[in-house]
């Protein structure tokens, strides 16, 4: 990856800034958070997804007009054995997405009890998405979505339905938060945002949206 910056453009114009933002993903296990994640970075489904040890760490940008979002994503791993760790990925976090099933009732109580836990104790202004995932198995739902839209819209919550597998506002959810957060310049630039992160630029794993916004 070059070190091209998006302040650099062809017309010579210092126009673009970059944000970086750390992002947690929350949810009952094998509801597909590593999945949309590995859909949103890499644009891949894969049907026997290995379940997550602990924690994963991945990178994508998104670009919103003259600003270039550097997502920090930190998938967590569902599993109640984990739990005591999960503070240490949505502590300093700036958004997270708590994901379930909708075809699983009871994964989605467990995001409601993982929203509560955010609201509680993580920044007070971080932004929470819920992610309604699966979709695709319609013919299995069992949660509905206005009974999600309207938990989501009373906790202030960004919500979209979603798949990993078609790939359904998989794209959209990322983009609606990147669009949510504010873009002040405590976030500007060089790895503020959280200890250990990275200037855009550095070889990192992680790679562009294909869209070429930036360019
Ligand atoms: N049909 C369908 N299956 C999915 C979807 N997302 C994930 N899966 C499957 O659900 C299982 C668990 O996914 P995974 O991403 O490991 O869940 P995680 O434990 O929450 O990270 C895997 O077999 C995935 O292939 C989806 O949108 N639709
Ligand atoms: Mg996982």
């Amino acid at each position: 990856m070059s070190n091209r910056t998006v302040s650099q453009r062809p017309n010579g114009q210092n126009q673009g800034k970059i944000c970086q933002f750390k992002l947690v993903l929350l949810g009952e296990s094998a509801v597909g958070k590593s999945s949309l994640v590995l859909r949103f970075v890499k644009g891949q489904f894969h049907e026997f997804q290995e379940s997550t040890i602990g924690a994963a760490f991945l990178t994508q940008t998104v670009c919103l007009d003259d600003t270039t979002v550097k997502f920090e994503i930190w998938d967590t791993a569902g599993q109640e054995r984990y739990h005591s760790l999960a503070p240490m990925y949505y502590r300093g976090a700036q958004a997270a997405i708590v994901v379930y099933d909708i075809t699983n009732q009871d994964t989605f109580g467990r995001a409601k009890t993982w929203v509560k836990e955010l609201q509680r104790q993580a920044s007070p202004n971080i932004v929470i998405a819920l992610a309604g995932n699966k979709t695709d198995l319609a013919n299995k739902r069992s949660v509905e979505y206005e009974e999600a839209s309207q938990y989501a819209e009373e906790n202030a919550l960004l919500f979209m339905e979603t798949s990993a597998k078609t790939a359904m506002n998989v794209n959209d959810i990322f983009l609606a938060i990147a669009k949510k957060l504010p873009k002040n310049d405590g976030n500007v630039g060089n790895g503020l945002t959280s200890p250990g992160s990275r200037r855009l630029g550095d070889a990192d794993g992680g790679s562009r949206m294909s869209s070429g916004c930036c360019k």
